[in-house]
């Protein structure tokens, strides 16, 4: 008899999965057809058959078709990795401490959240070492509302931290994910792990078997890992420096900038304009930016015009999806 489970840590070869009907972790080998790359991630969804007698390794027979994949683009490698599947919201982590803050990683994340069809939440974190000389948390937030993403002010290691400029706290956010799989991103270093752990309760540690203790630094995550906290389901993903969109086809780049796209209809020349200051008649460079808004329409447009010369180095007729 078969039984659903879902994948909580892989290697090349050695599966955790919890079992749906009991929510036991059991370890699992796959045969040998799923053991190719990315055929089998954290996320998915699978039926297992029981070891034989005397042993102890349940077996994969079959993964069950995924909803989305989180996936790394490798433009050196010209491929994409799956790190994680069947989520319904990712955490995008930024750290008010160090590393420093950084908004043109956030707007990479945001393409990538529409490109997925994964809403983003936007986690401040370390807000217990704020310094308003930095970044201006009112100016970022309202800007990421603006553009429909929730923000949230934690801090994951002052556990009771109470929320001082945001609306949105550690327990607003522990309610949003009621129900839901969600996938930790961002810098290495900004706290994905250690929110983690605090949201999980500490739940976390229990679960760090074989798998888990192989590690590069001290704390790095070195590969995505998933964690059962009773009400939610928690991804862990490892850091990374830059997050590469070269995988987009322009088209695709003005699909995640919709407000790009739409804000371009008003440029006289709008199908091809460049938005330089040579423009003339460009809606962009007519915008009086002392005002607050056109700030955050600039920003926008800054983030595009970086991720459009990153996507025009390889011709669109190379690109495949997934
Ligand atoms: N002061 C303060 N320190 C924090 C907070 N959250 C995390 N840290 C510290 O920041 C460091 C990095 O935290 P991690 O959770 O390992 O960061 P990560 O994002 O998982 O890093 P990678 O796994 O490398 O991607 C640790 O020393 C944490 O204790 C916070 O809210 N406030
Ligand atoms: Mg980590
Ligand atoms: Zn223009």
């Amino acid at each position: 008899m078969n039984t659903r489970a879902r994948i909580f840590r892989s290697s090349k070869r050695h599966f955790d999965c919890q079992r749906e009907d009991t929510k036991e972790v059991v370890p699992a080998t796959a045969l040998a057809t799923l053991l190719k790359e990315d055929h089998i991630v954290v996320g998915d969804w699978v039926e297992i058959s029981p070891p034989p007698q005397g042993g102890e390794e349940w077996k994969i027979e079959t993964v069950i078709d995924r909803k989305n994949s989180i996936f790394r683009n490798l433009p050196r490698e010209q491929r994409k990795k799956v790190i994680a599947s069947n989520v319904d919201v990712m955490l995008v982590v930024v750290s008010a401490g160090k590393p420093a803050f950084k908004r043109g990683l956030i707007d990479r994340y945001l393409a990538r959240s529409d490109y997925w069809n994964v809403p983003a939440y936007l986690i401040f974190n370390k807000m217990d070492l704020y310094d308003s000389s930095e970044f201006d948390i009112h100016f970022e937030a309202e800007r990421l509302q603006w553009l429909n993403v929730k923000c949230f002010e934690v801090s994951a290691e002052i556990k009771d931290y109470a929320p001082k400029f945001l609306k949105n706290g550690f327990s607003e956010l522990t309610n949003e994910l009621r129900n839901k799989t969600a996938i930790t991103l961002g810098h290495s270093g900004v706290g994905k792990s250690r929110l983690i752990t605090s949201l999980s309760n500490g739940k976390v540690e229990l679960l760090s078997g074989e798998l888990g203790k192989v590690g590069k630094g001290a704390h790095t995550t070195t590969w995505a890992e998933l964690i059962d906290a009773d009400n939610f389901t928690l991804i862990d993903s490892p850091g990374i420096r830059s997050m590469s969109l070269s995988d987009l086809t322009k088209e695709d780049l003005l699909y995640c900038f919709s407000d790009i796209n739409e804000w371009s209809a008003k440029c006289k020349f709008s199908s091809n304009c460049s938005h330089d200051e040579n423009s003339k008649g460009c809606f962009f460079q007519n915008l009086d930016s002392n005002k607050r808004e056109n700030q955050m329409i600039l920003s926008r447009l800054d983030s595009y015009k970086r991720i459009l010369e990153e996507v025009s180095d390889i011709p669109d007729w190379q690109k495949k999806p997934l």
